[in-house]
């Protein structure tokens, strides 16, 4: 059994985070996750406050475990979704894209457990100080929006910087990752990816077969430009926007280009227009599988290869 700071902290059985991913992570995911012993995660992405409310209830009727909502700062909706979480009771509320800082006193007064996304020292320093029960330190093996470090360098950074339970994000999609991570430090993980293929994932059927057919190059990052930096599946749309990028388009242009690009993905599995965001484990991602099954195997798996850590030493 791996038992740490998390597992305790949040009252679940296996120390493993399913990551909020706009457009995907719906209360139906989490649910499943949640009842598999880790914590499901609802995302906000660029959704109305409604949508997270229906979604959270969705999650409740579904599951009398801990689930948790993602709110992504850079959303129109953040601030009405951030009350939305107070007013439903949620256990956790994890942020990504952004620095919380103006939501986090209203959070802590309702009970909410607050465990930032960061990607950086500084930032993951500041969380502390401002009463976050956690950090969950993404690097940017990622997909979607991320930051410059890799996991490897990141979560060892931050676990030294601060006295909180430090959750390892980025790069994670097998016992052997999960393990390495709990060796820098880090005393749960989270992983995206892994859970596209889960069967209670509701993406398109091209999104999971490109991920299930994903090998060790099939990422790119873009967004750079912009200041918000995304990796995704090497797709038409992706290296459309590339170029993009490098040519004389201005922002404004470059900034519509890629509207509603996501949802083609996700709901359309429109292979041409989509982005199909994705970390670079998608190469380690080969079956598909119950959400509860993927839990328990990460933990199993990393514990076994905790186990078999001292191989090497004499
Ligand atoms: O947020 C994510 N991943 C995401 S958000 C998203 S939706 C989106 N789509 C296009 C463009 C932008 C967003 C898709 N994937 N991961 C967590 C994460 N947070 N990664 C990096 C950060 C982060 C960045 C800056 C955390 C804190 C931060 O602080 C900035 C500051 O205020 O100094």
């Amino acid at each position: 059994m791996l038992s740490t700071p998390v597992t305790e902290l949040l009252g679940i059985k296996y120390p493993v985070f399913q990551g909020g991913m706009a457009w995907i992570s719906d209360g139906r995911l989490a649910a499943a996750v949640s009842n598999g012993g880790g914590l499901g995660i609802i995302a906000s992405g660029n959704a109305p406050a409604e949508y997270v409310r229906n979604e959270i209830r969705k999650a409740k009727s579904m599951t009398d475990k801990p689930f948790g909502v993602n709110i992504m700062l850079l959303s129109p909706y953040a601030d009405e979704i951030a009350s939305v979480v107070a007013e439903e009771g949620v256990s956790v509320v994890t942020t990504g894209a952004g620095n919380p800082a103006k939501y986090m006193d209203a959070w802590k007064r309702a009970g909410i457990k607050v465990i930032p996304v960061v990607a950086s020292v500084a930032i993951a320093k500041l969380m502390e100080r401002l009463g976050a029960s956690a950090v969950i330190a993404e690097g940017g093996e990622s997909g979607g929006h991320i930051g410059e470090l890799t996991t490897i360098v990141l979560v060892p950074l931050i676990v030294s910087a601060v006295s909180i339970p430090v959750i390892a994000a980025g790069g994670i999609a097998t016992g052997e990752q999960a393990a390495a991570a709990f060796m820098l430090g880090a005393v749960g993980v989270q992983m995206g990816t892994r859970f596209l293929t889960a069967d209670e994932c509701s993406v398109s059927e091209t999104y999971k077969e490109k991920i299930l057919k994903a090998g060790d190059r099939c990422t790119m990052v873009t967004g750079k430009r912009l200041g918000h930096p995304v990796r995704s599946l090497k797709t038409p749309f992706s290296r459309a926007y590339q170029k993009a990028e490098y040519s004389t388009m201005s922002d404004d242009e470059l900034e519509t280009f890629a509207v509603g690009a996501l949802r083609k993905a996700v709901v359309d599995g429109d292979s041409e227009h989509g982005c199909f965001l994705s970390g670079q484990v998608a190469a380690f991602v080969n079956k598909r599988e119950k959400a509860a099954d993927i839990v328990k195997s990460i933990a199993e798996d990393a514990e076994t290869c905790l186990r078999g850590a001292m191989k090497w030493v004499r």
